[in-house]
């Protein structure tokens, strides 16, 4: 199994420095959350993003993708009531694919809980409907770029808008394309899901395309009290090839000592 870390942990860490301990540890991958490099990634230049998948392949780093997708700028909603919201959300997941394939990466993870939300007064049919129109509009950047959206179903208390893994699979056999497909996070399973997670994660297998590991106190897979070696089993018994990624919440006990227990239980896990 492949694992990869997501950089907003490391908060005001320099790139490179970032890229440094990840890799000293073991990782693999990289997964950056676009709003820590720029307010808005248009204004990164090709050079600097070069320099940037350069410093992570200097130290044998994959940039896997983006997740925290619409953080920043803000104001963006992918199903907002507004049509010039929306026009512009569109407009921005587009660059990020762009900015996705220039990294080098090929996973773009939709989680974005605020920016999905069903507005007060507005229907989920229409929420629902907007939501799929917006995806559609972008396959045609998605496919350009070889990058897939990964729609990352998050509980209730993070959004009102698609929960489990059977509502996000709902969309992406509406939108029937290969560019968009299924992301699972741990904590979100354990927090939405009602199946058993090894069952949730075997019903997922045609459509599964990236994975957050973590617990549910919301630090690092094996920092708190869920077991994941089931999941882990379910894993390997669909033959995932894609990465788990190491998302954390909790930033207090530091970037250095998270990755590395995290990384450490996610080997002890996956062993065979
Ligand atoms: C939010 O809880 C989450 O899991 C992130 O991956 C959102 O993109
Ligand atoms: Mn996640």
């Amino acid at each position: 199994m492949k694992f990869a870390i997501c950089n907003e942990m490391f908060e005001d860490w320099d790139f490179a420095a970032v890229c440094r301990c990840a890799a000293d540890i073991g990782y693999e991958g990289l997964e950056i959350a676009p709003f820590t490099l720029a307010d808005d990634v248009r204004t990164l230049s090709s050079a600097r993003r070069w320099e940037l998948r350069q410093i992570a392949a200097d130290q044998g780093l994959e940039v896997v993708g983006l997740h925290w997708l619409l953080v920043k700028p803000e104001g963006l909603g992918i199903n907002h009531p507004d049509e010039n919201v929306r026009r512009r959300t569109q407009e921005y997941l587009k660059a990020l694919a762009e900015f996705c394939r220039d990294l080098g990466g090929q996973v773009m993870v939709f989680g974005s809980p605020k920016q999905r939300n069903v507005w007060e007064g507005e229907s989920y049919q229409a929420t629902w409907q907007r939501t799929v129109e917006a995806l559609r509009a972008c396959l045609p950047t998605f496919e350009a770029c070889g990058v897939t959206l990964c729609w990352e179903p998050l509980p209730a208390g993070e959004t009102n808008f698609i929960n489990t893994k059977d509502e996000a699979v709902r969309l992406i056999e509406e939108i029937n394309h290969p560019r968009v497909r299924l992301h699972l996070d741990v904590k979100a399973m354990f927090a939405a899901e009602t199946k058993p997670l090894p069952q949730v994660i075997e019903e997922a297998a045609p459509y599964l395309g990236h994975v957050h590991a973590n617990d549910p106190n919301r630090l690092g897979p094996g920092m708190g009290a869920a077991d994941l070696r089931p999941l882990a089993a379910a894993l390997r018994k669909i033959g995932y090839q894609g990465y788990v990624s190491v998302e954390v919440f909790d930033f207090t006990p530091g970037p250095e000592r998270i990755a590395q227990e995290s990384f450490a239980y996610l080997q002890e896990v996956f062993a065979r």
